[in-house]
């Protein structure tokens, strides 16, 4: 919602919108409330990916270090969940990312089994480019085209916005952000890292991935979990067995191929 008076625009900068609040009160209504809560942030290099995740664990669990080549994991509770949160190698904006650094953030869909509820997209507020649209398109699809599906867009730099509220910045960035945003369903959050301690905007964020898991029905499965999973299954099921070895089951063994076939399919993208 867009205003320029003093009072909302104040509450804006906190994250505040009716529109939030409109979202939030719907969220809690729908949304059931998880023990656990998995995430994984992603971002180019420096835009505030390790600040985001320790303003949500409230804790300074990781270091600020500029360029992190690897992973990091860390847990703990927040608002009565048990929260993970993935950090990741930021990708490059003027270059191509190395394909070791690739390699390094698909792995951390992996790094929260079964699979992060949400992918936190940290876009700093500031000035957004096609380059920079071409560049999340490219990285967030290395793990799939469902992970948009389970993205959420989450914006620090807050103060940046000075008087204006998030979506008059969305709408006068112009079509570059608003398709990145428009890609995640519109789902977005404002975070100020600014802020420490109890934070509102946490609490705020856990209700729109707890409602981003009940409108997808469930979290992320990284594809090697699923490839995995089949590769199990496959191996359990006998069906498959008859096929590859150009068998009959026995007519007595009590396992009619009737019954083979009724094994659930494998590969449901959710679980
Ligand atoms: N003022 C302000 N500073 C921020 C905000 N978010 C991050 N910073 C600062 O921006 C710098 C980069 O933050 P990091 O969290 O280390 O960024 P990163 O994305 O993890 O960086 P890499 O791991 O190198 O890709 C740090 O100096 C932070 O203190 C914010 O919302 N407001
Ligand atoms: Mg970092």
């Amino acid at each position: 919602m867009e205003s320029s008076s003093g009072a909302e625009t104040k509450e804006a900068a906190c994250g505040v919108t009716e529109e939030t609040k409109q979202d939030t009160a719907a969220a809690a209504r729908t949304a059931p409330v998880l023990d656990e809560i998995r995430l994984v942030v992603l971002g180019w290099r420096w835009p505030g990916k390790s600040l985001t995740g320790n303003t949500i664990l409230g804790r300074e669990d990781f270091r600020l270090e500029r360029a992190a080549e690897f992973c990091v994991t860390r847990q703990t509770e927040v608002k009565g969940r048990q929260v993970t949160v993935v950090d990741t190698p930021g990708w490059f904006s003027a270059q191509d990312t190395p394909p070791s650094y690739k390699q390094e953030l698909v792995k951390g869909a992996t790094l929260c089994p079964p699979g992060p509820h949400a992918f936190l997209l940290v876009i700093p507020v500031g000035m957004f480019t096609d380059i920079d649209r071409a560049r999340i398109e490219e990285h967030v699809s290395l793990f799939g085209e469902n992970v948009w599906r389970h993205t959420i867009v989450v914006f620090p730099w807050v103060e940046a916005l000075r008087k204006i509220t998030i979506e008059r910045y969305i709408r006068r960035e112009g079509q570059n952000l608003q398709w990145v945003v428009d890609k995640c369903k519109k789902r977005y959050f404002i975070i100020n890292n600014c802020v420490f301690g109890e934070h509102p905007q946490v609490g705020r964020l856990m209700e729109g991935v707890e409602r981003l898991v009940a409108e997808e029905g469930g979290h992320f499965v990284p594809q090697e979990i699923v490839e995995e999973k089949k590769v199990k299954d496959d191996n359990k099921n006998p069906e498959r067995d008859v096929r590859e070895l150009g068998a009959r089951p026995k007519q007595n063994s009590g396992l009619s191929l009737s019954k083979a076939v009724e094994v659930e399919p494998v590969s449901s993208e959710y679980v």
